[in-house]
């Protein structure tokens, strides 16, 4: 996501970024994909979870930022490997910086996942203590530490496909 930020900058100095999981599609036309005075988080309703949060600072699937809300937080970490917890760090870092989270309305926010098998996606067992630990590492992980090399730019009309190697953990 870091690396989507800093290329997507390289093509236009946009102001608002919504970062998505790839198989995460909204129902409702009306869940804006903007930018509000607060983070937008708008996968507040997911089918897998029966079309409610499962907890209440789950700020997972797919959220709006803004640059200069981005930017607060450092962007977001870089240092998680396999499954789960960096979307718990990033609430972490929005809560560290004294922001709220903004949501649509349950009805609104409804959204399906495509289903998928996930083959080398292990849990990552470092989540936890990284999870504890944002305060710490926030300042010194993050778009400011950001390290990658594009492999590949593919521009299609609606949308451009970026391989990059980010190295090993
Ligand atoms: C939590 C994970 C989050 C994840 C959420 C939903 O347990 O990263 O489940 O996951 N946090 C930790 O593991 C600490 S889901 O069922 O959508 O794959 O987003």
């Amino acid at each position: 996501m870091n690396i989507g930020y800093t290329e997507a900058l390289k093509e236009y100095d946009y102001d608002c970024f919504v970062f998505s999981d790839v198989d995460l599609i909204p129902m409702d036309d009306r869940n804006t994909y903007r930018c509000y005075s607060q983070p937008r988080h708008l996968s507040v309703s997911m089918d897998k979870f029966g079309f409610r949060l499962p907890y209440d600072h789950f700020f997972g699937g797919v959220a709006a930022l803004s640059k200069e809300q981005f930017l607060k937080i450092n962007g977001f970490p870089n240092h998680y490997w396999g499954w789960g917890g960096e979307d718990d760090a990033i609430f972490n870092r929005l809560s560290a910086k004294r922001m709220s989270i903004s949501r649509p309305d349950g009805n609104i926010g409804k959204c399906r996942m495509i289903r998928h098998r996930e083959k080398l996606n292990d849990p990552n067992p470092e989540r936890f203590n990284r999870i504890r630990n944002t305060k710490q590492t926030m300042d010194t992980d993050g778009i400011n530490s950001l390290k990658y090399e594009v492999i590949k730019v593919e521009k299609n009309v609606l949308f451009t496909n970026i391989t990059v190697d980010v190295g090993n953990p």
